[in-house]
């Protein structure tokens, strides 16, 4: 399996495809990494070096992988952290180009847009991008409860209300959705909840809560999700394993005492997750 992945990337530490890359290869895929920026560590830290690249790169990086006749081989396409609406249209001009090369290509587009705490992490224009193109063009989307609020203005209290946004979401065009860190007035003050849905009906997973301050865990559970739902084509299998994953690798952190997620020292959680929380049908 091949997933072109098209992300930030931090020199020190875990985030973007510094995050999603390597879980994805631990699965066995072979990841064709594309970084919209290069920076030293990630934004969380307050101050970084590096540069945001733009559209113009991105293009010629697939100009030149489309000139090895190779995109008819990718399988999918996983989006995350833009940099800027410029690449976020590069970035779907190359769903574009593989989904010409090959009409079974899915587009993966993680909204990462910000989150409960820091609120929007990203460049102003980015929320209104992910909005009006990026979500409407991808097959599966991977917010977080914040992002799914703020694409579709449905504010979340209750269960009911994130079905309400789930679907409203799904209206919009992709047929898959998993949201990440969901709290409704339904989940208990020690759990956090994940959800997914597709044509098939909805899931839950309830994990413990972690008390954990990290960055980077979102990219690394939109990949394996999107990993497990292209071999499976089942939204409730790659919940339960992409959520049972991360809870390990999130688990083991906090033993460490780490500002990083442990993707290279926890990665067996990838392959066999240590603890494995079942779907539930909501
Ligand atoms: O995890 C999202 C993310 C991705 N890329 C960069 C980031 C962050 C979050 O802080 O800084 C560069």
């Amino acid at each position: 399996m091949n997933i072109l992945s098209i992300q930030s990337h931090v020199a020190y530490g875990h985030v973007g495809n510094a995050s999603a890359t390597f879980p994805m290869q631990r699965l066995g895929v072979d990841v064709w990494p594309i970084h919209t920026v290069q920076f030293s560590n990630h934004t969380g830290y307050g101050n970084w070096k590096g540069r945001v690249f733009d559209g113009g790169m991105i293009d010629e990086v697939m100009e030149g992988i489309a000139e090895r006749g190779v995109l008819a081989n990718c399988d999918g396409v996983i989006s995350g952290y833009m940099g800027s609406a410029d690449i976020g249209h590069a970035i779907l001009s190359a769903v574009e180009r593989v989904r010409a090369a090959n009409p079974k290509a899915l587009y993966c587009c993680d909204p990462v847009i910000g989150d409960v705490g820091r609120g929007v992490f990203v460049r102003p224009g980015i929320p209104e991008f992910m909005r009006e193109q990026a979500v409407p063009a991808a097959d599966i989307v991977t917010p977080n409860q914040f992002e799914l609020e703020l694409l579709t203005d449905v504010e979340i209290k209750t269960l009911a209300d994130a079905h309400r946004a789930v679907e409203a979401l799904r209206d919009a065009g992709p047929k898959v959705v998993m949201v990440t860190s969901l709290e409704t007035e339904e989940t208990p003050a020690d759990s956090i909840d994940l959800m997914a849905a597709d044509a098939k009906g909805s899931w839950r997973v309830r994990t413990p809560k972690l008390d954990v301050s990290v960055n980077g865990a979102g990219d690394a559970i939109a990949a394996l999700f999107f990993t497990h739902y292209l071999r499976e084509e089942s939204a409730a299998a790659a919940l339960s394993k992409a959520a049972s994953s991360i809870y390990g690798l999130l688990r083991r952190t906090k033993e460490a005492g780490s500002r990083e997620i442990l993707t290279v020292a926890a990665q067996d959680e990838f392959v066999t997750p240590s603890q494995v929380f079942a779907p539930e049908a909501i």
